[in-house]
C-alpha cells in the first residue's frame, strides 16, 4: 500500500505584506499554494498512490475564493481519472457543516461532523479502514478521540484528525493526548494544523503533513507532503518537498566600504554565497555588526534605501528576493539621549503588556485565525521591531 498525507494546503491565501516585488514574482508567490498542491497531485498520478489524505484546511477562509474551490474541484478531477480515491475533512480555517460530498467529484469521501468510519478495499484486497470528522465550527474545544473506534478487523487503519496536542490552557483546537492516539491501535495517525512537518511519534506514525507551502516568514524551512508506504506489517511515512517558495532568513556582516555601491554589493555577494539555491527564497535579511559603519551608510540602512537597491538591482534574480532588512538590534540603533530611552522604556513597559495584547486581540477577533497569531506573538521581537521603525522617522 502507498498513499499520500497532506493537509493544510489553504489555498488562495493572501500573501499579505509583500511590497515592491515584481508583477511576475508576485503571480509566483500569489499563486504557490496552488502550483504546491498541483504538484502532490501530480505525484499521486506518476507513483500511481493508493489514495490522498487531506486533513483539514484546504482553503485559507471559511468563504472560500471561487478560483480556489473551482481549483481544488479540477484536481480532483484529475485524481478521479486517474482512479485514485480521495479522503478529506475540513478544519478550522475552511469549518462549515458538510452536506454530503459538497459538490466534489465521485473518488472523493467527505467527513461530516461527527466520526465516521470508512473502509476501503485497495486492488490487493486489503481492507483500509479511515476514520475522522470534520469541523462545523472555528474551534472545536471537546476531545474528539474518544468517538474514533478501535481499531477492528481491517488490515490497516487510519485516523485523519485536525487537531492539537492538549495543552494546560486554550484547547481550541480537539486536543489530543499522543498516548490517547496510540491506545486505538492505528497503523497511523493523518494529522493537520500544525504547519511545521513532524513525527509525534514513530511506532505507529503519527505526524503533521505540515502545509505544502509556508505562507509567512514564520512558516519557513522546507514544506511538503508524505508519502507513506507499507513495509511488511508497518506504514512508513517518507517526507517530500514540493513548495515553490521558502521563506529564510540570511545573516550577512556590515562591512564597511569605500562608497555605497560596494557596500551594497558586499551585501550581495554574501547573500548569494549563503542563500540555498532552491527553491526561491524569499529572505528577511539580518544586518550584523552595523555600528561599525559610517553614520550615513547606517541611516540608509535604517530609512530603506539599501533594502530598496537591493530590490532594485536584484529584479531579475531566479533565485531570491529580499521581502524586508533587518539591523541587529544590539548597539546598531542611533543613540538617544538618556533621557529619551527612559521616556522609551517607560512607554514600552506600558504599551507592551500582555493585557493589551490580549485586548487588541479580542477587538480582532473576527479576523479568522488573527486571534491565534496574536496569542503567540513574541513581545521582544514586537517591542524590537516596533522600535526600529519609530527611529526611520528622523
Ligand atoms: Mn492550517
Amino acid at each position: 500500500m502507498r498513499f499520500i498525507h497532506t493537509a493544510d494546503l489553504h489555498l488562495d491565501s493572501p500573501f499579505l505584506g509583500l511590497t515592491a516585488m515584481p508583477t511576475s514574482l508576485w503571480e509566483r508567490v500569489h499563486s504557490s499554494t496552488f502550483t504546491a498542491f498541483q504538484k502532490i497531485v501530480d505525484d499521486a498520478i506518476n507513483l500511481r498512490v493508493d489514495f490522498v489524505l487531506i486533513s483539514g484546511d484546504i482553503y485559507d477562509r471559511d468563504q472560500q475564493s471561487i478560483a480556489a474551490t473551482d481549483f481544488f474541484t479540477q484536481q480532483c478531477e484529475r485524481l478521479n481519472r486517474a482512479r485514485i480515491p480521495v479522503y478529506l475533512l475540513y478544519g478550522n480555517h475552511d469549518y462549515h457543516v458538510v452536506h454530503g460530498t459538497d459538490s466534489l467529484p465521485a473518488n472523493v469521501y467527505v467527513f461530516g461532523n461527527q466520526v465516521t468510519t470508512t473502509v476501503l478495499t485497495l486492488a490487493n484486497h486489503e481492507t483500509v479502514a479511515i476514520s475522522g470528522f470534520s469541523y462545523d465550527q472555528r474551534w472545536i474545544e471537546r476531545d474528539q478521540v474518544k468517538d474514533y473506534p478501535q481499531k477492528g478487523n481491517t488490515v490497516w487503519h487510519i485516523g485523519m484528525l485536525h487537531g492539537a496536542v492538549q495543552q494546560s490552557t486554550a484547547n481550541h483546537y480537539a486536543p489530543f493526548t499522543i498516548s490517547e492516539l496510540a491506545s486505538k491501535n492505528y497503523d497511523y495517525w493523518a494529522l493537520g494544523h500544525i504547519h511545521k512537518h513532524q513525527l509525534l511519534a514513530q511506532n505507529p506514525p503519527i505526524v503533521y503533513s505540515g502545509n505544502p507551502q509556508g505562507r509567512h516568514k514564520n512558516e519557513s524551512g522546507q514544506h511538503g507532503y508524505y508519502l507513506v508506504e507499507s513495509h511488511g506489517k508497518k506504514l512508513v511515512p517518507h517526507f517530500k518537498a514540493v513548495a515553490g517558495i521558502e521563506w529564510s532568513t540570511v545573516n550577512v556582516t556590515a562591512i564597511p566600504t569605500a562608497n555605497l555601491t560596494e557596500f551594497e554589493r558586499s551585501l550581495s555577494q554574501q547573500i548569494a554565497a549563503k542563500a540555498k539555491k532552491t527553491p526561491f527564497q524569499l529572505i528577511a535579511l539580518t544586518i550584523e555588526g552595523s555600528n561599525h559603519l559610517p553614520s550615513a551608510f547606517r541611516h540608509l540602512l535604517a530609512n530603506g534605501d539599501v533594502l530598496e537597491h537591493l530590490q532594485t538591482q536584484n529584479k531579475a534574480n531566479n533565485n531570491w528576493w529580499i521581502y524586508d532588512l533587518l539591523i541587529h538590534q544590539q548597539s546598531s540603533l542611533p543613540s538617544m539621549t538618556d533621557l529619551d530611552a527612559d521616556y522609551w522604556q517607560q512607554a514600552a513597559k506600558e504599551v507592551f503588556t500582555p493585557a493589551r495584547i490580549a485586548e487588541l486581540t479580542k477587538s480582532l477577533a473576527r479576523e479568522a485565525d488573527l486571534a491565534d497569531k496574536l496569542a503567540t506573538l513574541d513581545l521582544e521581537q514586537l517591542k524590537q521591531a516596533t522600535t526600529q521603525l519609530l527611529r526611520r522617522e528622523d
